[in-house]
């Protein structure tokens, strides 16, 4: 087999580690003999947990001497929660180590040098853009200092999410409700505009995974059940970290009865710095915020919510608050559903977003289409600078 296939299989061990890792980057690893046999597999599982290098050396034990080892992330090169992955590796007698992405932390960087200078074969790059987008919110995180942002929406297959009347449930099949789910389970935090919390009253929690059909936002969970238990710890993990929900209400309009400040999901209402917030300061956290013409200072807000270690982020509901982001720049990924139905009125799934003319258009490319049930979901990223 190729490096490309082992990288590839270590991308997928990463990625089982999706939505139970945060604040810390999913990583997967790869081990082979000397002879080219794999001989043990890992992947990150939780922060504070062992890192994917550990796991999969431990698989191997003694037959990792002279070996190679496939890692999705650089090595590290630190004493964190655990220690350096490099020393790790040489212990093990590891003689060729390859890498997808190297580490932007500079607290952590570094493995790759270390093992180099120890006489280790190190090869970097290898499947770098597929391993980057398994890891875009943790890289994007550390990058730019703020978190990794998902727009979510769901349309029909002329763009509009409400019928000419307000009316908006049921666009999309109970497949792509479920999908919907999946993506909040892999959240740290979900945001929605004051518009969608007024019209729709959503919880913004996260409900069973795929398969029980129960309506987005429509009937609750069963009784006990929290707002992550789309998250199952691995084995000895701490329980995930509960999901943040976000309201973005310049005005302070939240009622004070909206299911989103309910439930044992915390909450945080992100307010205008001169608005009336009292009130509803008993129900949830309150953020006060600069005003801008649009609103609230968005990159202030994800400013505190990355100092809040949150590093990825689902923008759902209000196609006005999903146009300010997108203005900012503030968009570094796009799903949207679309459903095999047209209505020819109503609102658009996007509000005014900065482009009047086409030279303007906020250009994407493709990522992924996937079916889900019988709408099409379309996955796109900004096309880079
Ligand atoms: C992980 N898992 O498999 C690898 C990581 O919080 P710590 O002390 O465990 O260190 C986290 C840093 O270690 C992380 O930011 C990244 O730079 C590096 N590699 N981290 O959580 C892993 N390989
Ligand atoms: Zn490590």
């Amino acid at each position: 087999m190729t490096d490309q296939a082992h990288m590839r299989r270590a991308i997928e061990l990463a990625a089982r580690g999706r939505g139970t890792t945060s604040p810390n980057p999913v990583v997967g690893c790869v081990v082979l003999d000397a002879a080219g046999q794999v001989v043990g597999e890992g992947f990150h599982v939780y922060a504070g947990g062992p890192h994917a290098e550990v796991v999969a050396l431990r698989a191997a034990g003694e037959r990792a001497r002279g070996g190679t080892a496939y890692v999705t992330l650089e090595p590290c090169d630190h004493t964190g929660r655990t220690g350096p992955c490099a020393l790790a590796l040489l212990e093990a007698g590891i003689a060729r180590v390859v890498v997808a992405v190297s580490d932007p932390n500079p607290a952590a960087a570094g493995g790759a040098d270390r093992l180099t200078r120890h006489g280790v074969a190190v090869t970097t790059g290898v499947l770098a853009a597929e391993a980057e987008r398994g890891n875009a919110e943790w890289l994007t995180s550390v990058r730019l200092g703020r978190p990794h942002v998902t727009w979510k929406y769901a349309a029909t297959l002329d763009g509009r999410s409400a019928a000419a009347d307000g009316t908006s449930q049921w666009i999309t099949s109970p497949e792509s409700r479920a999908d919907v789910h999946r993506l909040r389970g892999e959240a740290d935090a979900i945001i929605a505009g004051i518009g969608t919390v007024l019209a729709d009253d959503p919880r913004l929690t996260v409900r069973r995974p795929p398969g029980d059909g129960a309506p987005a936002d429509g009937p609750g969970p069963p009784a006990g059940r929290t707002g992550t238990d789309a998250r199952p710890p691995g084995d000895g993990a701490p329980a995930p970290r509960p999901l943040l929900r976000v309201v973005v209400d310049s005005d302070a309009r939240t009622p004070l009865t909206a299911r989103v400040l309910d439930g044992p999901a915390p909450t945080l209402v992100a307010v205008a710095a001169d608005a009336d917030a009292d009130a509803l300061a008993s129900r949830a956290e309150v953020v006060r915020l600069a005003r801008r013409p649009y609103g609230i200072d968005l990159a202030g807000l994800l400013a505190e919510l990355h100092r809040r270690q949150i590093v990825g982020v689902l923008l759902e509901g209000g196609p006005t608050l999903a146009g300010s982001f997108l203005k900012e720049g503030l968009i570094d990924r796009v799903v949207g559903y679309l459903a095999p139905a047209l209505l020819g009125e109503g609102a658009a799934a996007l509000g005014p977003a900065g482009a009047a003319t086409i030279a303007e258009t906020h250009r994407l490319e493709f990522e992924d289409v996937t079916p889900t049930g019988p709408d099409l979901r379309l996955t796109a990223r900004p096309v880079p600078l």
